[in-house]
């Protein structure tokens, strides 16, 4: 079965109950089985909107529902839990990102793959690596190796 990681993120409305209620709803998911997910990490909002500290977290699925069934299964969730696209880069109850999928490289109007921010940021790379520091990038490098490149770099969130 393919294996996804599913990046969680919330800043507003009770972030951590946020997250929670999320992680029930991936449990739901059909075809799908959550096997691991991070500790909460509380972070700085990246960008340069002023706006509350975010609670970041990753979470690792097996799942037979191709990328794009994923991809609107995790948009009903965040919709269910009162995502409005309002402000670019401002707050938001729930965001769900697929993160990878295998080592799937996709390029897409609707979805990109790996995530196209995840080696800038630090909030990904950090729960990523704290459930699956040796998973490999398409690129060849493990998450590990690449939140330790993120670490030493100016361009990092
Ligand atoms: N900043 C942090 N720390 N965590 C996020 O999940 C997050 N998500 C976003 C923006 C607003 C870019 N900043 C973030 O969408």
């Amino acid at each position: 079965m393919p294996t996804a990681f599913i990046g969680l993120g919330s800043n507003i409305d009770a972030p951590v109950k946020q997250l929670q209620r999320a992680l029930s709803a991936l449990v739901q998911l059909p075809d799908s089985c959550l096997q691991k997910v991070s500790p909460f990490y509380e972070t700085k909002p990246m960008g340069d909107v002023e706006q509350p500290n975010f609670i970041n977290a990753v979470a690792q699925l097996q799942t037979i529902l191709s990328p794009f069934r994923l991809l609107l299964h995790l948009q009903k969730i965040e919709h269910q839990q009162g995502r409005v696209r309002s402000q670019h880069w401002g707050p938001r109850t729930l965001d769900l990102d697929i993160l990878c999928y295998n080592q799937l490289l996709l390029k897409s109007r609707w979805l990109t793959l790996p995530h196209p921010g995840l080696l800038q940021r630090t909030f990904v790379l950090r729960p990523f690596a704290a459930i699956a520091p040796d998973w490999l990038l398409p690129n060849g490098c493990s998450i590990k190796h690449s939140l330790a490149k993120n670490s030493r770099s100016k361009f990092k969130n």
